[in-house]
């Protein structure tokens, strides 16, 4: 099954949509391995139109490449053939729009990319800080994702929004809390022209709008406010982008992947308003 919106063979395609079911570090819910497969079946009741963003996903040029298949179960090679075959796709003039899968799978994505892109600036909305060095362990895991990332592009150039769950260490960066709407003019500003990779973990939503993640955190944003975030970065130069975390066994329902859908959708159309490489 592909995305009825994914119409193009690969060659024609601007747009990639590229399924990542990798989750063998979610240390509390496993099961968003299964997203992919769950968002392509909600996505068959979403209209391509996007009444946010004004725009029909039927203009936009994508191929669904369906998923990543992983001869191993090692994080570490795991995340080295996601990087192989990104450059694969980059080197062929596409923008992936990526699905997990845990947060990890961001790590060889955005590597990839800021080989492409030197000045690559990164805007991440999540619940959680994810700026751990380890944990349980592990370098390379869905809490440590972000300070993995935060090595690749510089602190500087990562742009954490929604947070609302971190250690005090984690607490030491500066962090955009708790709300979307106000930072997210100011991230735009300090962001300007430059490439811009979004990643999206739906648990910045709150949980009870959202329960189906793996690492579910109260007090969160409503749907509607992360819609009318994310239109605000339109416009924007945003060269790649990945939705992570949704894990249909933490709260089976089409309902929340339907959810997921349409923010799939609305980050496809992101994605289509910037073609041109830097
Ligand atoms: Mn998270």
């Amino acid at each position: 099954m592909v995305f009825y919106f994914a119409t193009k063979n690969y060659q024609p395609a601007d747009i990639i949509i590229w399924g990542i079911p990798f989750d063998r570090t979610s240390s509390f819910i496993p099961g968003s391995r299964f997203a992919p497969s769950q968002i392509r079946i909600a996505s068959e009741n979403v209209e391509s139109y996007s009444p946010y963003q004004k725009q029909d996903l039927e203009s936009v040029k994508i191929h669904d490449a369906g998923d990543i298949i992983f001869s191993s179960s090692d994080t570490d090679s795991c995340c080295k053939k996601i990087e192989t075959e990104m450059k694969r796709h980059l080197a062929k003039g596409k923008k992936i729009f990526a699905i997990g899968g845990e947060h990890t799978i961001t790590i060889p994505l955005v590597h990839a990319y800021q080989e492409l892109f030197p000045r690559l600036r990164v805007i991440q909305f999540d619940a959680h800080a994810d700026l751990r060095d380890e944990y349980l362990g592990e370098k390379l895991c869905h809490a440590t994702a972000m300070r993995r990332v935060a090595e690749i592009v510089g602190i500087e150039n990562l742009f954490q929004i929604g947070i609302r769950s971190m250690t005090k260490e984690e607490a030491r960066n500066k962090m955009n809390l708790f709300e979307i709407g106000q930072h997210l003019d100011k991230v735009k500003r300090a962001i300007g022209n430059h490439p811009t990779y979004i990643t999206l973990d739906i648990d910045v939503l709150d949980s009870g709008v959202m329960p189906a993640v793996a690492t579910p955190e109260p007090g969160g944003v409503s749907f509607r406010d992360l819609v009318q975030g994310l239109s605000k970065l339109a416009g924007g130069k945003i060269v790649g982008a990945d939705l992570v975390e949704y894990n249909p066994l933490a709260a089976p329902g089409l309902a929340y992947a339907s959810t997921a859908a349409v923010l799939v959708r609305e980050m496809l159309l992101l994605l289509a308003k910037e073609k041109t490489k830097s």
